[in-house]
């Protein structure tokens, strides 16, 4: 029989939140890392009565849970406490924007937050921890999040447009009455926020182009792309409250297929070293396969049309004129 293994530190900010509520049974059952990798849940919330309360509440769950998995559970408010020897660092805690809030201060609140973060984990994680950001505005908080790193890679801190291709993938197997695993190669370019680009140009349904399968450009253009960009915003009017099952889901699938070497293509934000226009230094979602555990190779292949580099464009734009706003907290 072979040695148990050892536990794996894995580190979740917001866990008092609605996509911490989702993810952490997921977590702890094995989903992500699979149902043979015992972890320690290393917990952070604001330093509040309500939410640290809350997240007791949470452990308290997690422990009803009985998961033979869970080794550990640490519940903090000091980032340090969070992070200490983390190898996957999941950042989904942020500041939600307020009534008359500008998209500016959002930035600028979110910032801060990034800053200390990053920091601490430069400190205190595990020498090859994976960062994960989720908590919007997810590419720029990572850009910031990344740039106080003096000693993890830059390429070690990622955010999450995989809910993203995950609605683009069940939008065109929808529309083309296909199985969701029969749609293939649909990916995320760019920012999380209403410019992102759901590639359907590359992507394919049964092997074959999805634009021929679908055979409506129309569709394609002015249904397809808006419905995926907008998602978020129609979840809310539909459940007055932000996505949170489908999040916690896609941060698994994040997960697991970055540490999946082999595995299909898949979105995630990255630093962008220029290419498919993007500009040098800021988090672009583009096309990934995974080398290692937590390694991967940008795929340069995709070839794209007049209409799709517009799109791309614009996305880029968006993603610059943050770094610009929160230019003064880049380390
Ligand atoms: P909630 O408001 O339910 O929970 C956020 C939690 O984070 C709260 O409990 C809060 O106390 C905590 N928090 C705030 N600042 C923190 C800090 N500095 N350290 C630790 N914890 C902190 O939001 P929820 O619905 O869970 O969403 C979390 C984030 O995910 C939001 O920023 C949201 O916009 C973002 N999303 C990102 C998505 C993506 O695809 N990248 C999709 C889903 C989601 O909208």
């Amino acid at each position: 029989m072979s040695a148990a293994k050892a536990p794996v530190r894995v580190a979740v900010t917001g866990a008092a939140g609605q996509i911490g509520y989702s993810i952490l049974p997921r977590i702890a059952a094995g989903e992500m890392l699979g149902t043979d990798q015992p972890l320690i849940l290393q917990l952070l919330e604001i330093p509040v009565e309500g939410p640290q309360k809350a997240m007791r509440g949470v452990a308290m769950e997690l422990d009803d849970c009985a998961f033979p998995l869970l080794e550990g559970i640490v519940m903090t408010d000091d980032p340090r406490v969070a992070f200490a020897d983390a190898e996957w660092a999941l950042l989904i805690g942020s500041k939600p924007r307020g009534p008359g809030m500008e998209r500016a201060d959002l930035l600028k609140d979110n910032g801060a937050i990034f800053v200390e973060q990053g920091k601490a984990l430069d400190d205190v994680a595990a020498d090859d921890c994976n960062v994960v950001v989720v908590g919007n505005p997810c590419n720029t908080n990572c850009m910031i999040a990344a740039s106080q790193a003096k000693r993890l890679a830059p390429e070690r801190f990622t955010a999450m447009t995989r809910l993203d291709q995950n609605r683009a993938q069940a939008q065109l197997a929808k529309k083309s009455e296909t199985a969701i695993a029969d749609v293939e190669n649909i990916i995320i370019f760019g920012n999380h926020s209403p410019t992102m680009y759901a590639d359907f140009e590359n992507a394919t349904i049964s092997g074959k182009p999805a634009v021929d399968v679908v055979s409506d450009d129309a569709w394609l253009k002015e249904e397809f792309l808006p419905t995926v960009g907008k998602r978020g915003a129609a979840i809310i009017e539909a459940r007055g409250l932000s996505s949170a099952a489908s999040a916690a889901n896609a941060a698994i699938d994040h997960v697991k297929s970055l540490a999946t070497p082999g595995g299909p293509l898949h979105s995630i934000a990255v630093r962008s070293d220029g290419n498919y226009g993007f500009a040098e230094g800021i988090w672009a979602s583009v096309p990934v396969t995974t080398t290692g555990v937590g390694t991967y190779q940008v795929d340069t292949s995709f070839q794209h049309s007049e209409f799709a580099v517009g799109k791309l464009g614009v996305t880029n734009g968006e993603l610059v004129e943050e770094r610009d706003t929160v230019s003064s907290m880049l380390g």
